[in-house]
Order: C-alpha cells, then sequence, then structure tokens
C-alpha cells in the first residue's frame, strides 16, 4: 500500500524522508523495552480492575486470590516496573536521534545487559506476588514482610536501571568529546539530567533493600527499624514521582514543539528546570511522613518549605508551555486572546493524549500543594484523597503522554505507518480513559474527605453510619474502573495493529524533535557542570536528612520482627 493511502497524511504528520530513522539495532533494543512495558501494563491493568471492583462491593474475589495481593502487583507492575523500563526504552529513542544517529556498540550492550536484569528481576517480584508471597503493596512498608525473593527481585530492577544509565551517560559524554564547548543537545541534556535524579534517589531505596530488608526477611537478622526503612523509602519515593514525571516533561518540551509546529521557547528554562527538579526533589520525603512518630516537626517542615521550591519548576514549565503554544498558534496566523488555542493539532493523538495529561495536571498539582501543607495532611493522609491524587498525576499525565508518545514512537520503530482510522481511535481511546478517570479519580478525592481509608479492602466497618455515606462514591470509583480498564484495552490493541499489522511505508513517522526559538540565548555552560549541581544536592539532602536519620539511628528502637497479614 502506498505511504498516502496508509499513513495519517503527509500534510499532518511529518515523514521522516526515509524507511527507517534507526539501525535495526537500536530498533530491537528499543521496541524490547517497549515491549516488555507493555506486557507489564496489561498485568498491572487486569489486577486493577478485579481490585476496583471488589472494592466497589461488586463482586468477590475467588478464596485463592487476595485483594492485596492484586493492589500489590498492581502496584509493583506499573508503578515501578512498567514506568522504569518504558521511560529507558523512550529516552534510548531520543538519544539515539539526537547524538549522531545509533549508539555504539558497547553503549548498545550496556543497555541490553540492563535491560536481561530488569526483566529478570521484575518476572522475580511478580511470580513472588502471584504464589501470595508478597502481598507488602509497592511500597513494601515493613514490618509487613515478604518473600525474600520480592526484595531481591526489585533490588535487580533498581541495579539494572542503574546499567542501563551507563548507556545513556555513555553516549552523552561521547557526544560532548567531540563538540566541546557546545550545549548539548536539549533532549539528551534531560535525559541525562532524569538519571542523575535517578541515582541519587535510588541510594535510599537501595540501602533500606539491601541492608534492611533482604537480610531480615532471609532470617539473617531478626529485626528491622521500621521508621529508618520507612525514611530510606521516602527519600527514594517522592524522587521517584519526578523520575516518571521529567519523561513527560521531555516529550513536552522537546517533541511537542515539532508537533505543534512551534519552536522551543527558550534553551536555557527547561535545562535549568531539570536542574531545580535534581536539587529539590530528593529532601522531601518526609512530606510523605507528617504523620509519623519519630521524626521532629522541625525536620518535617524544614522538608515542607523544600517541598514547596519542588512545585516551582512545574509552574515554570506550565508558562513555558502556554508561551510555546501560544507562539506557535501566532505563528500560524491567529489572532485576538485566545485564538492561538483553535490552530493546535486537537486531532493528532501526537498532541491530544499528551495535552489531556496537562490540562489534568492543573488540578492534580494543586492537589499536591495541598497535600504538602502541613496542616491540610492531616485531613487528607492515609484517605482516597491520596489515591485520587496519584492516578491524577501519575496514571492520568504521565500515562496519558507516554500513550501519545507510543502511537508514534511504534510505527516509527516498525516502519509502519500511523493510520488515519488509528489516530481516531486512540483519540476516542483518550477520551474513554480521561472520562474513567474523571469518574474514578475526583470521586476519590471527594470520599477522601469524607474519610474513606486507603489500603482497604471492601468492608462496611459493621454497617457504620459514616461508611455507608461512601457507598454512592464507591459505585462511581468502579464505574470509573470499568471505563479505565476498556480503554486500556483499546490502548493496547491499537498498539498491536501499529506493531504488527499497519500498513507497512517507504517512509516512516518523523521522529519530532522541536528546534530552539532563533532569538533564545544560548543556554550558560555552568548549567552542564554536573559535578556543581551533584554537590549541591548532597549539601541540600545532609541538610535536610542527615540529623534526623542520626537522631533515628541513636534512639531507634529494638526494631520489628516480621508479620506475615495475608
Ligand atoms: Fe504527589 C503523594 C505532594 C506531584 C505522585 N504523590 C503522592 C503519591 C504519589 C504521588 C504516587 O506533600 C502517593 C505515594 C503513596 O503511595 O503514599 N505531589 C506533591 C506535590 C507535587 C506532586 C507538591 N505527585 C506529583 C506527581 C506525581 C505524584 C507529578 C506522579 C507523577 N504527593 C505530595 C504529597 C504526598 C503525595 C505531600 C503525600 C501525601 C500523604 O499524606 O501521603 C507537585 O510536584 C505538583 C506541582 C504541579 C503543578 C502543576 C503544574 C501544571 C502543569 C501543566 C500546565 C498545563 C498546560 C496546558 C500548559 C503546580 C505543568 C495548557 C493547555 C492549553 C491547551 C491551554
Amino acid at each position: 500500500m502506498s505511504e498516502k493511502q496508509a499513513g495519517f497524511g503527509t500534510a499532518d504528520i511529518p515523514q521522516s524522508g526515509v524507511k527507517n530513522q534507526f539501525v535495526p539495532e537500536d530498533r530491537k533494543l528499543i521496541l524490547a523495552h517497549l515491549g516488555f512495558s507493555f506486557f507489564s501494563l496489561l498485568i498491572g491493568a487486569t489486577a486493577g480492575l478485579f481490585q476496583t471492583l471488589q472494592r466497589t462491593g461488586y463482586i468477590d474475589l475467588p478464596a485463592n486470590v487476595g485483594y492485596y495481593q492484586l493492589l500489590t502487583i498492581h502496584g509493583v507492575s506499573l508503578a515501578l516496573v512498567f514506568t522504569t523500563i518504558f521511560i529507558h526504552g523512550y529516552l534510548y529513542s531520543g538519544l539515539v536521534r539526537t547524538l549522531g544517529g545509533s549508539f555504539q556498540p558497547s553503549e548498545r550492550a550496556w543497555a541490553w545487559i540492563g535491560y536481561y536484569v530488569m526483566v529478570v528481576g521484575s518476572i522475580l517480584a511478580f511470580i513472588t506476588i502471584l504464589n501470595n508471597n508478597a502481598s507488602v503493596l509497592y511500597t513494601f512498608y515493613a514490618p509487613m514482610q515478604a518473600s525474600p525473593w520480592f526484595y531481591v527481585g526489585l533490588a535487580l530492577l533498581v541495579v539494572g536501571s542503574w546499567i542501563g544509565s551507563i548507556t545513556i551517560f555513555k553516549s552523552y559524554f561521547r557526544w560532548r568529546r567531540g563538540n566541546r564547548g557546545k550545549a548539548s543537545p536539549l533532549f539528551a541534556y534531560m535525559a541525562v539530567a532524569t538519571m542523575v535524579l535517578w541515582l541519587i534517589c535510588t541510594v535510599g531505596v537501595a540501602i533500606e533493600v539491601v541492608v534492611q530488608l533482604i537480610p531480615w526477611a532471609f532470617g539473617w537478622v531478626e529485626r528491622v527499624d521500621v521508621s529508618l526503612s520507612r525514611t530510606l523509602f521516602w527519600y527514594f519515593g517522592h524522587a521517584l514521582v519526578y523520575f516518571w514525571l521529567l519523561p513527560a516533561y521531555i516529550y513536552w518540551y522537546v517533541n511537542i514543539p515539532r508537533i505543534i509546529k512551534g519552536k522551543i521557547f527558550s534553551d536555557s528554562l527547561p535545562r535549568l528546570t531539570f536542574i531545580l527538579f535534581i536539587l529539590y526533589s530528593i529532601p522531601v520525603g518526609f512530606h510523605h511522613q507528617l504523620n509519623e512518630p519519630a521524626i521532629s516537626t522541625f525536620w518535617k517542615f524544614v522538608q515542607v518549605i523544600l517541598t514547596f521550591f519542588v512545585v516551582i519548576p512545574s509552574l515554570m514549565t506550565a508558562f513555558s508551555l502556554l508561551a510555546t503554544f501560544e507562539l506557535a498558534g501566532r505563528s500560524q496566523g491567529a489572532t485576538g486572546l485566545f485564538g492561538w488555542i483553535k490552530k493546535l493539532p486537537w486531532k493528532d493523538i501526537r498532541f491530544f493524549a499528551p495535552v489531556m495529561g496537562m490540562l489534568i495536571f492543573i488540578p492534580a498539582g494543586a492537589g499536591g500543594i495541598i497535600n504538602a501543607s502541613f496542616q491540610l495532611n492531616q485531613v487528607v493522609h492515609n484517605t482516597l484523597w491520596i489515591t485520587g491524587h496519584f492516578h491524577m498525576t501519575v496514571a492520568a499525565t504521565v500515562l496519558l503522554t507516554f500513550m501519545g508518545i507510543s502511537y508514534w514512537l511504534v510505527p516509527a520503530l516498525r516502519g509502519r505507518a500511523l493510520t488515519k482510522r488509528m489516530n481516531n481511535l486512540a483519540i476516542f481511546q483518550t477520551v474513554l480513559w480521561v472520562f474513567g478517570m474523571g469518574f474514578m479519580s475526583v470521586t476519590m478525592h471527594v470520599v477522601g474527605l469524607l474519610g474513606e481509608p486507603r489500603r482497604t479492602a471492601y468492608t462496611t466497618y459493621m454497617d457504620s453510619p459514616v461508611a455507608q455515606t461512601w457507598e454512592p462514591y464507591r459505585q462511581l470509583v468502579g464505574i470509573g474502573g470499568i471505563f479505565l480498564f476498556i480503554s486500556l484495552l483499546l490502548f493496547l490493541f491499537i498498539i498491536y495493529y501499529l506493531w504488527f499489522a499497519s500498513p507497512r511505508v517507504e517512509s516512516s513517522i518523523e521522529y519530532p524533535i522541536g528546534e530552539v526559538n532563533e532569538k533564545a540565548q544560548k543556554p550558560p555552560l555552568i548549567l552542564e557542570k554536573w559535578s556543581v549541581w551533584v554537590g549541591v544536592t548532597i549539601v541540600l539532602i545532609l541538610i535536610a536528612y542527615a540529623i534526623p536519620i542520626w537522631n533515628m539511628l541513636q534512639h531507634g528502637p529494638a526494631g520489628a520482627m516480621g508479620f506475615r497479614t495475608w
């Protein structure tokens, strides 16, 4: 079939002009990452459906399947496995495109080793959960104790991601050696910043898992210091959410300007934004522990203040994106105050899915600011409000962006067309997702304010009158969950079609990399001095964590024995 018949239309989507923009070795590498991440998405979504239906009271689970078992596989497969492996695949694709066209064999070899270590670790963790030996949720709080192999699996996932990051750093420094004195391509810069953040934050969870949980779960030590383990987890856990968000921001900053026929508004502002994320996303973990003992109010307050600093780079992003959108619209002849909005390519899934994510991020981010407020956190902590918050942030904003990426990256890698029909079906799928998320997450926020706890299976709390007021909301949450599952199946069907069945084309979809506005200033080279930023980050981390952790070590209780609560 000719490109014109098959494709979305050259007027709408620029074609690369070549059959394959990637060498076969890189194509295989990136597709392997995407493929395993989609498999993980299916597992997590299936668990999510049944757990929602149980929690709503719609169904009873079979006797050999536990609610907390489903909740664990849902969280681990989606929040930990899908995200980590998809992000590696996407970052590799952009690095290949912006750093010379292909990876060198040694770079590719590290990526493959990292991939296999991540896959083996993920499968090990999945098996322990499916065997019902690890129903400890994705946060695996001690003293709930899983099979030691669950922790080993997660440790391998992290180690694999570290090995994969070698590819990112190696290719970036190779480019810099050949281009001394020049600012690196924006995509590559942001990929490196994302991995710097990841390396610093995963140190916390690695210490927790390797030093505390694995020896404890194998029975080599009897007790675990619960406060310390939770502190190490959240040292990692909040930066983890930015590890999910930053690749979405890369797409918004670098790829979308090309799709909307605009230019990147500034070359320095996005780099500064990412540096601010490195600085502020780690010394803030206490905002997840505001209601916990063993940390003094003073140190919680310090980290609350730092949390408000980490909002700033997102506000800078909102400003920068709006400027990019408006300039793109005006350059295409838009007039009036809001005429530029009409010029945006609303019918193009590469833009539509992520822009839905952006719009959802406005209330979702506001919810985050509420969570971070010391006093308001007392109202929302451990309620369904928080579950609503993170579904709107990661499962809507981030996931819709990842879906938008997949819809063109898969056919670009496979040399196939993103057909008009699939584009339209993908728009329908996105609308379903937004509806489902609206029903589910908005309702979760409301019922959370009415006091419904999170992380609980269905219960009427012995017919308590308060719990009865939650019933109608639970029904809406269930309906939202069904919408989401249907939408997810549709997403996977479209991906399957684009991977295997869509017509092959002479010239595949262009990998969209935006150009920087010619009026933008050259970024200051200090932004590329990583040792400075890593040094400042370490100082901030020491200020925020050294004394409270020292106090925990000094005054820590004897520690807790392991519990199997399921
Ligand atoms: Fe959060 C809990 C605070 C952002 C994820 N968060 C969670 C948990 C997860 C999560 C998973 O302070 C639960 C963990 C668990 O299991 O216990 N969060 C924040 C704050 C932000 C924030 C201050 N969170 C995120 C993001 C996540 C995420 C992003 C995932 C990707 N969060 C908290 C706190 C808790 C918490 C507490 C603990 C609560 C508790 O008690 O347990 C901020 O980063 C948010 C800043 C965002 C904004 C929005 C900017 C808007 C943009 C879009 C612009 C749109 C445009 C479109 C331009 C200020 C950038 C225009 C389009 C046109 C067409 C016009």
